[in-house]
C-alpha cells in the first residue's frame, strides 16, 4: 500500500479564540504551528488567515503574506491556501490570497449546502425546547455557496491558468458527481485528491457506512484515477481518520477541523494531533508520506 498524506488544517474559519486559547490566530502563532505540524509528520499544511486585531477569519491577502514566506522558507510542507474561506465571504475575496500568491494547491469545495457546527453536547438541555438558539449564536446558520459556475471558476483561474492542484472537498454523494462532471468535461485531471468531510450539519454524518460507501461511489466514478483523504469535524476526527488509514486512504487534522486531543481536553497545538494521527497510521502499519512523497503522488507543480 502506498504512503499515508498527513494533512493539517493550522485554524480555519470556524472555532473562535474564545473556544481554545490554543487557536493559532496570528502569523506567528501560525508559522509557529506551521513548523511544528510539518516536523511532526505533516506533507500538507491546509491554510486560512485571520485578523490579528480581532482573531476573526480574513479573506485579505496582507494577512496571508504575513506568515505565507516564513512557511515557506521554514519547512518543505505543501502549502494548500483554502478557496472556501468561510461562508460569509464572497467567491471574489476568497479567491484573493490564493490568485497571489499562486500555491501549488488549494481546496475547492464542491457543492452548495447548509453549513452549521453541531450544537455542542454539553449545552443541550439549554438548548432543548429553544430550537433556533444555537443557529443564533454567531455565524451557525450559513448557506455556503459553491455553485457550478463558481467552481468552474476556480478550476479555470487557478487549475487552468495558474497550475494549481486540489483538494477536492466533498461533503456528499452529490459532490463526487460534481467532480465526475468536471472530469468529463476535461475541466481537471487525475489524480484527483478527494477529500471526504464528515460532521458539518448540512453534511453527511460521520458514520462509518458512508465512507464506505463514498469509496464505493467514488471507485465507480474515477477508478485508479483518485485517492482519498478524510476529514471529520469534531469528535470524530480521530476515529474517521483510522478508518481512512485503515482503508487505503490518506487523513487530515488539525484545530480548523477539531479543537480537541481526547473526550474533555483541548489539544494544545496542532502538533500534538498530528503526532497522534501518525501513531494510529503507523500502528496499522503505514508509513507517513513526505512532502516530496506526497508532491509526486499529487502531481503537483512544486
Ligand atoms: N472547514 C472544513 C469543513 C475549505 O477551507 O475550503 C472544510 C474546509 C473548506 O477546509
Ligand atoms: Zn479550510
Amino acid at each position: 500500500m502506498s504512503k499515508i498524506i498527513i494533512t493539517c488544517a493550522l485554524t480555519g474559519s470556524i472555532h473562535t479564540p474564545s473556544m481554545s486559547p490554543y487557536l493559532p490566530v496570528s502569523a506567528g502563532e501560525i508559522v509557529e504551528h506551521g513548523l511544528a505540524a510539518a516536523e511532526a509528520g505533516a506533507a500538507i499544511l491546509h491554510l486560512h488567515a485571520r485578523d490579528p486585531e480581532t482573531g476573526r477569519p480574513s479573506p485579505d491577502p496582507a494577512h496571508f503574506r504575513a506568515f505565507l514566506p516564513r512557511l515557506k522558507q521554514g519547512c518543505d510542507a505543501v502549502l494548500n491556501i483554502s478557496t472556501g474561506g468561510n461562508a460569509t465571504m464572497t467567491l471574489e475575496q476568497r479567491l484573493a490570497a490564493p490568485l497571489e500568491a499562486e500555491p501549488e494547491m488549494c481546496s475547492l469545495n464542491m457543492g452548495t449546502m447548509n453549513f452549521a457546527l453541531y450544537p455542542m453536547a454539553e449545552r443541550r438541555n439549554e438548548w432543548k425546547h429553544d430550537w433556533e438558539k444555537p443557529f443564533l449564536e454567531g455565524s451557525n446558520d450559513l448557506v455556503f455557496k459553491n455553485t457550478p459556475l463558481d467552481i468552474a471558476t476556480v478550476l479555470d483561474k487557478l487549475g487552468r491558468a495558474r497550475g494549481a492542484r486540489f483538494e477536492f472537498e466533498c461533503y456528499d454523494m452529490s459532490h463526487l458527481y460534481m467532480l465526475a462532471h468536471f472530469a468529463e468535461r476535461g475541466a481537471v485531471e487525475p489524480p484527483f485528491f478527494i477529500q471526504f468531510v464528515f460532521g458539518v450539519l448540512g453534511g453527511m454524518g460521520a458514520d462509518p457506512e458512508n465512507l464506505t460507501h463514498m469509496v464505493r461511489i467514488a471507485d465507480k466514478l474515477f477508478g485508479d484515477g483518485y485517492m482519498f483523504s478524510v476529514l471529520a469535524a469534531g469528535r470524530q476526527q480521530m476515529p474517521m481518520a483510522a478508518q481512512s488509514a485503515g482503508m487505503g486512504g490518506h487523513v487530515r487534522v488539525g484545530l480548523e477541523d477539531s479543537l480537541m486531543i481526547a473526550r474533555g481536553e483541548l489539544a494544545q497545538s496542532n502538533a500534538q494531533q498530528v503526532e497522534k494521527v501518525r501513531g494510529i497510521v503507523e500502528a496499522l502499519g503505514r508509513e507517513v508520506a513526505t512532502p516530496a512523497e506526497a508532491r509526486a503522488m499529487l502531481g503537483l507543480k512544486g
